[in-house]
């Protein structure tokens, strides 16, 4: 089979189900990607011989949303209200991360994915914000369907983000409690909340983006989200055939 499409390798999160340790993917990032052209598998636990071979299977890399990551990558103590972490889970992650950031293998991170990058490259996470922002009315914790909006994004004009999307200010959906607080080096913030909430950032070669906003669900009806993903499984692809040169 000749087969253009890029594989894109899915994390998962880890999640007791029916009383079983289980490996579990909401589909809307499987769907997404596959709608986007791209090929999705899904990454559980890894180990070294693991990751080396799925690192030659896959052309990009996705990490999808899930638990809070462990601060001590960050060297913070946890706060109260940090949630459940799974130390082998964010070990794993990272290890990817690492390993396609090597091969120049684009990156794109959702909400816990875009937090576990960017500690991944040396930045730190609020582990805890006000889910209820009196001053200026923003919820980023909303428990509301995951196609609907909460509040509004201002997005760099200098950026991908822009550039796919041609608006300055977008309405995006809002399920985390945690936010970017030190943005590695090798990334930038490209959209933040009124309230200065990191909402997206691009690396300077535009091989990684994150996002704290879903673009998987919102994607479903604005095709302007589909977009984001549209150019990630585009990356991905041209990486593919860099590579088969
Ligand atoms: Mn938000």
């Amino acid at each position: 089979m000749n087969n253009t499409k890029p594989v894109i390798g899915l994390t998962a999160n880890i999640e007791v189900v029916r009383g079983n340790i289980s490996i579990n993917v909401h589909l809307s990032y499987s769907e997404a990607i596959k709608n986007a052209g791209g090929i999705p598998v899904i990454l559980p636990l890894g180990n070294r011989e693991c990751m080396d071979l799925w690192m030659d299977t896959i052309d990009g890399l996705f990490l999808t949303g899930g638990n809070d990551v462990d601060p001590r990558y960050f060297n913070e103590e946890p706060h109260p209200n940090l949630g459940t972490t799974i130390p082998q889970l964010d070990h794993s992650d990272m290890e990817l991360v690492k390993r396609a950031r090597l091969q120049n293998k684009p990156i794109f991170g959702i909400c816990r994915g875009s937090h576990l990058i960017n500690i991944a490259f040396g930045g730190s996470m609020n582990q805890h914000i006000d889910e209820d922002n009196e001053e200026n009315g923003i919820v980023h914790l909303t428990e509301v369907e995951r196609t609907i909006t909460s509040h509004p994004i201002n997005i760099d004009k200098e950026s991908r983000l822009y550039e796919l999307l041609q608006q300055e200010v977008v309405e995006v959906n809002s399920f985390h409690h945690q936010a970017i607080e030190r943005i590695a080096d090798d990334l930038n913030a490209v959209a933040r909340a009124d309230d200065g909430v990191i909402e997206a950032y691009e690396s300077k070669d535009g091989l990684i983006m994150g996002t704290q906003f879903h673009p998987e669900e919102l994607g479903k009806n604005d095709d302007r989200m589909q977009r984001i993903l549209v150019h990630f499984v585009e990356m991905c692809r041209v990486r593919k055939q860099k590579n088969s040169i």
